[in-house]
C-alpha cells in the first residue's frame, strides 16, 4: 500500500514527548512495505534506492497499533501509530477511507 501520509510526531522512543521544534507536520510518500512504513520525501521510484533520510523516516510496524486519533480535533483522518518501542506518530491521510485503509493494513501486520 502507498500515498500521501501527514506526519506529526508525537512521542519519542520510550513514550517521551517529543520537544517543541520537532512536532511540526511534514508531508511523506508512504510506502508499506513488510513490517516498514516508509516515509519518503519523494514518490517511489522502483528503480532509485531510498536516500538516507528516507530509511531514518522509516518506521518499524511490527507490534505497532494503528487507531483513529479521536482525542485530536484539529485536523480530520489523522490516525494515531504507537510503535512497539513507544514512539506515537499522528499520521493524516487525504481521506476518511484512506485512513480507515492505512489502519487495517499496518494492524494487519
Ligand atoms: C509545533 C507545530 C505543530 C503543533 C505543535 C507545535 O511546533 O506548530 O503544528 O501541533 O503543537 O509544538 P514546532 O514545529 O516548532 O515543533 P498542532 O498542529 O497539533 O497544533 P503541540 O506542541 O501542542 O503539539
Amino acid at each position: 500500500k502507498h500515498g500521501i501520509l501527514t506526519r506529526k510526531s508525537h512521542a519519542d522512543m520510550d513514550g517521551k514527548r517529543t520537544p517543541r521544534g520537532r512536532r511540526g507536520w511534514k508531508k511523506f510518500y508512504a510506502v508499506l512495505k513488510g513490517m516498514i512504513l516508509y516515509l519518503q520525501k519523494d514518490e517511489y521510484k522502483p528503480d532509485k534506492d531510498l536516500s538516507e533520510v528516507d530509511l531514518k523516516n522509516a518506521v518499524r510496524i511490527h507490534h505497532a497499533l494503528a487507531t483513529r486519533a479521536c482525542d485530536y480535533s484539529k485536523r480530520q483522518n489523522v490516525l494515531k501509530l504507537k510503535t512497539s518501542d513507544w514512539r506515537v506518530f499522528l499520521l493524516q491521510a487525504p481521506s476518511e477511507e484512506e485512513m480507515m485503509s492505512w489502519i487495517f493494513r499496518i494492524n494487519l501486520v
